[in-house]
């Protein structure tokens, strides 16, 4: 699709873009993007491809080839699901496209509750798929990844001081706005924090952001991508985030009282 071509718009008005990242997901691509036209038809998808060396950036292109609502970003080499979103958005806003929607490519965000996101939207910039709030669940999950899951959560709310039960989480809907607001060059983050990373630039912004529950299923199919070193930077950021801004606030109650002083 060219920038110069117009972008249909959903049930809503909204013209939604649903950005899949993939590496190696060759059995799990074509069954997420059939279950994505058959809920919500009118959506357009970008699949951001890190050249997996699986093929499936070339099962990409054949759907493209097929459905003018599917478009595909090859990149070079695998560089992280930050950078490959980042590219998505990229695309997104220079397409012209209202909402920007992360979706993973193994099943584990399914594409029938998006909806849900999409009406929440109604009433805020950034709709998380919460696995947190009542009513969200998480499927076959190992006891190990849940614990690991929540800790990063509850651990993240402490540090960072914000109410949000699933900071962590990848399935999302943005406001374009959102994301013109944020400047992502300046946002490092390569692994999985860069989730944590965005919903708290999107806070400090003064966003709206609101959960809904999903039900998560674990992956079937395919190998997962998470590692240490991706919890490792997810850990240290995070106290740094909430570090500064604690200090910032600190500053700011003794310019205030510097102020009342010198009054
Ligand atoms: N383009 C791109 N996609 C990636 C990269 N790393 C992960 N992904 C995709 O991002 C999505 C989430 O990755 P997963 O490996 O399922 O990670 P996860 O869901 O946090 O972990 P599990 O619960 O263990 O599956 C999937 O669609 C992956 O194919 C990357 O470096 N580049
Ligand atoms: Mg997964």
């Amino acid at each position: 699709m060219s920038s110069e071509e117009s972008v249909d718009a959903n049930e809503t008005g909204e013209r939604v873009l649903v950005i899949i990242p993939t590496f190696n997901e060759r059995e799990n691509l074509p069954r997420i993007l059939d279950r994505v036209r058959a809920a919500v038809p009118d959506v357009h998808v970008l699949v951001v491809d890190d050249g997996s060396p699986d093929g499936t950036g070339l099962i990409a292109d054949e759907r493209a080839a097929a459905d003018d609502r599917i478009a595909v970003l090859h990149r070079t080499e695998k560089n992280g699901l930050g950078p490959a979103y980042f590219a998505g958005f990229g695309w997104g806003l220079d397409h012209g496209f209202d909402v920007l929607v992360e979706m993973d490519a193994d099943g584990s965000h399914a594409p029938e509750q998006l909806p849900r996101l999409l009406t929440a939207l109604d009433h805020a910039d950034l709709v998380i798929g919460s696995r947190y709030v009542p009513g969200g669940s998480v499927v076959n999950w190992p006891k190990r990844r849940e614990l690991l899951s929540k800790g990063g959560n509850l651990y993240s709310r402490l540090a960072l001081g914000v109410s949000v039960k699933d900071i962590t989480a990848g399935y999302r809907a943005y406001r374009a706005k959102v994301i013109r607001a944020i400047p992502l060059n300046e946002v490092a983050s390569h692994g999985y924090c860069f989730q944590v990373d965005l919903a708290w630039r999107t806070i400090l912004g003064g966003f709206r952001v609101v959960e809904v529950p999903i039900t998560f299923t674990e992956r079937e199919i395919g190998v997962s991508k998470m590692s240490g070193n991706i919890v490792r930077e997810a850990l240290i950021k995070v106290t740094l985030w909430g570090a500064a801004h604690r200090w910032q606030q600190i500053k700011g109650l003794f310019s205030r009282s510097g102020e009342r002083v010198s009054r």
